[in-house]
């Protein structure tokens, strides 16, 4: 008999509701869930890949140990649960003993956050390890968002989420929702709202240096030089105010120190930014017009204003434009969530450079350092350095910047445990692997996106499968690992409450429950009876009372964020900032991050790795589309196969980022054959956000010259796994 459930999409920030229909151990569909609220049955071709990841024969089962022979052969072996916790907890304890837990770094990765036993039970194990070196994948992403949420709101997790569904003008920067899904905005169905927004007479404007498959649904493209995004957000903004059209109207009571922005920003007209974002005066100002007259109107970045070098000025400035045309927290600009189970209220606000990473002095945010420090903190000896690391869901060899670096200090560690499903190129350098149950075996609950999500909803999901037998969930590795170390530390363990009785007791004190009031009484028993979930209404406005500092308002003008607008004027006029050749990443609707080439339905067709060029950046160095030739950067070079785009802007070459399968010892078939490169084995650890050490993975400085084919300068690092 087929029996039919529920499921939230746990794979992006969309996190589509889906009907799965199962016959004992076999998935029979998966398909759109048309009453879930937030979704309303849109799914994209990856919604599939829950199959393929359930059934895949690579996704390791059970605990794995690296077993090295004399002759320097190096076998895996398959051990018990028992023995790979105690195994793990001698070794990081042995390491804590001998150099202090500073010697146990920690890398967290993506699928953390879309996995609810992660997020509720890190801590059981992290409470006794304090260590100082804390590593995430926030520090190639959102981490500027974040810094000025902080300073601006007063809490890190205060993200304004675009109501694209009531605007009128949506200025984006950065962002390719149509292949993304949506980020830091989980905004299910994108390609539909844009084209309401368009029906109803809205404008979409774009500012992307290549022509997205969002860029090519909008009203208006314009291609910008990677990098110089501050630059133009700073000349829109000067142009609001030097022109009168800074109305922040309702917001006035909120605000600190505009007069201080309007002072900051005073020399920065579109004129003298004209050349170096290669955007006319006339288009910049013109902008600023439309976005000030429009009744409703968003600014949006993502990825491509965060993850460069100015990412936490393109952040404050795009919140500050906001706040100038007063569409902060009114319907139809940009809000602020109320999620039924309130992480923003139930979580410290965070705080920034309270210490900073031994090697390099760069600053933590949340008590987390740079990823782009971590193949430093390893390799560099004294005290503090790393030599035990246990990473979990992330793959950093293929997702940090100068991944082979990072490689070949994974190599040198006395110790590396890794909380993953699979043997992957950063996984290879662990002597022990603890992979969880598979993602259908376990509960699931959105903590984290129905924060950031374009209506309030609220939506749990049992398990569809039993757990296959003797399989640890990645909550229960966390309290058992917590466990051990504790009682080996001579402390006390935390007791573990399973993650859908915190979800409960979250509900029950969130702003939907009985105790607050609320008409939805909202309870996990509730949510239980309402499996496509229920609607909490709309985003609606909410200051000053949500807001987090201290006096109620909003701090406009932080004093680190004023000060780094002189690193803008000095980049402003380097001479190598226009005409030095800039490399930007990209993302596909069947591609995700590193993890997700094994399936072979989402990795067949047509080679996605490729390098787009501009053909007139192909004739000028003599090359042709679809040849080979050499990319190389400070930290190294790759060989890559050319694709002649014309939706490309002159002067800048995309790459997407995690490819690069063909290392040696990975467990991964599908994807090694299918391997591509990895753009982060040339992207820069030393090339960063300078505020507040986000990596730069975007504008790259780059040459292209035709290739030397000789094997040597094939791109691998399939060397460096310790043995
Ligand atoms: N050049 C460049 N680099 C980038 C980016 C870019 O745009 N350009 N994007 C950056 C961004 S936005 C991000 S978020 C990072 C991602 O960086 P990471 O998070 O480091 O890498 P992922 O590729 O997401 O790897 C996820 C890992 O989690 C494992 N995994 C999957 N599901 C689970 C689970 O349920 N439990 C456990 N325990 N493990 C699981 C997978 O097997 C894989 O090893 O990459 C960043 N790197
Ligand atoms: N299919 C798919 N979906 C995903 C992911 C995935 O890997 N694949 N990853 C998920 C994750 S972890 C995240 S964080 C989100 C990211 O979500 P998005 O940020 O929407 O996705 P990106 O494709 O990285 O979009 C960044 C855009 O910035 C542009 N860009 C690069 N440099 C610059 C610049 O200097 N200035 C400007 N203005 N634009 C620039 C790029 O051309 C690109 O179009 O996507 C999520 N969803
Ligand atoms: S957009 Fe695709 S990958 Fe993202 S949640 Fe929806 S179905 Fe899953
Ligand atoms: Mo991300």
């Amino acid at each position: 008999m087929p029996s039919t459930h529920h499921r939230a999409c746990h794979l992006c920030e969309a996190i589509c509701g889906l009907v799965i229909e199962t016959e004992g151990q076999t998935i029979l569909s998966i398909k759109g869930d048309p009453d879930d609220p937030l979704s309303r049955g849109h799914i994209c071709p990856k919604a599939i890949a829950l199959r393929d990841i359930h059934e895949d024969p690579d996704r390791l089962r059970q605990p794995i140990r690296k077993v090295r022979h004399a002759d320097g052969h190096v076998e895996w072996q398959e051990i018990s649960w028992d023995e790979a916790l105690d195994a793990t907890a001698d070794a990081l304890f042995d390491v804590h003993e001998r150099h202090g837990v500073d010697a146990i770094g920690v890398y967290l990765g993506n699928p953390t956050v879309h996995n609810i036993g992660m997020m509720t039970h890190q801590n059981n194990l992290f409470r006794f390890l304090r260590t100082r070196n804390r590593f995430s994948a926030t520090s190639v992403d959102q981490l500027p968002h974040h810094l000025v949420a902080l300073w601006l709101f007063g809490h890190k997790a205060m993200f304004p989420i675009p109501d694209i569904d009531n605007t009128d003008y949506f200025l984006m920067l950065g962002a390719n929702p149509v292949a993304s899904n949506g980020s830091i905005w989980t905004v299910p169905d994108i390609r539909r709202r844009i084209r309401d927004l368009k029906a109803r007479g809205g404008r979409l404007v774009v500012l992307d240096p290549r022509r997205t498959e969002t860029a090519d649904m909008a009203t208006e493209h314009h291609f910008i030089r990677p990098g110089n995004d501050a630059l133009f957000l700073a000349a829109l903004l000067q142009t609001l105010f030097h022109e009168g059209l800074a109305k922040p109207g309702h917001l006035t009571p909120l605000l600190r120190d505009l007069d201080s922005v309007a002072d900051a920003v005073r020399d920065f007209t579109p004129e003298s930014v004209t050349e170096a974002t290669g955007i006319a005066a006339d288009t910049i100002r013109g902008i600023a017009r439309d976005l000030a007259s429009a009744p409703r109107a968003i600014c949006y970045g993502r990825m491509g204003v965060s993850t460069q070098e100015f990412g936490t000025l393109c952040q404050w400035l795009i919140a500050m434009i906001n706040i100038a045309t007063g569409n902060l927290d009114r319907p139809g600009g940009s809000l602020f969530t109320l999620p039924a189970v309130d992480q923003v209220s139930n979580t410290g606000p965070g705080g920034f450079a309270r210490h900073h990473s031994r090697v390099r002095q760069l600053p933590e945010f949340d008590r987390e350092l740079p990823s782009s420090a971590l193949a430093d903190e390893i390799t560099t000896p004294g005290e503090g350095q790393i030599r035990a690391l246990f990473t979990g869901a992330g793959n950093p060899v293929l997702s940090t910047p100068n991944g082979r670096q990072l490689d070949e200090a994974l190599a040198s560690l006395e110790f590396m445990v890794s909380l993953d499903p699979y043997l992957n190129e950063t996984t290879r350098h662990a002597d022990i692997i603890l992979p969880p149950t598979s993602p259908l075996e376990h509960d699931h609950y959105d903590l984290a996106f129905h924060m950031n999500a374009m209506r309030n909803t609220a939506r749990y999901n049992p398990p569809i499968f039993e757990r296959a037998e003797g399989c640890l969930h990645d909550w229960e590795i966390f309290s058992a690992l917590g466990e051990r170390i504790a009682n080996r530390l001579g402390l006390e363990p935390k007791p573990a409450q399973p993650p859908h009785a915190m979800i409960d007791a979250g509900l029950r004190a969130g702003p939907y429950s009985e105790a607050r009031g609320s008409e939805h009484a909202l309870t996990l028993e509730k949510l239980k009876r309402n499996p496509s979930g229920i609607d909490l209404g709309p985003l609606q406005p909410q200051l000053p009372e949500r807001l987090f500092t201290a006096d109620h308002m909003i701090h406009c003008a932080p004093p680190p964020v004023l000060a780094d607008l002189d690193r803008l004027r000095r980049h402003h006029l380097a001479a190598d900032n226009v005409g030095q050749l800039r490399l930007i990443g990209r993302r596909h609707v069947r591609s995700n991050n590193s993890w997700m080439h094994n399936y072979h339905r989402l990795v067949k067709g047509r080679d996605r790795c490729a390098l787009m060029v501009h053909p007139d950046d192909l004739a000028a160095r003599g090359l042709a589309d679809g040849a080979r030739a050499e990319l190389a950067s400070r930290t190294g070079t790759l060989t890559v196969t050319l694709e002649a785009s014309e939706d490309i802007m002159p002067g800048v070459v995309s790459l997407p980022h995690g490819y690069g399968h063909d290392r040696a010892g990975i467990r991964m078939q599908t994807a090694r054959a299918n391997a591509g490169v990895s753009c982060n084995d040339i992207t820069d650890d030393r090339f960063l956000d300078g505020l507040s050490g986000n990596a730069a993975v975007n504008g790259v400085p780059v040459t292209l010259a035709p290739c030397d084919e000789s094997p040597l300068s094939a791109g691998t690092a399939g060397e460096g796994i310790r043995a």
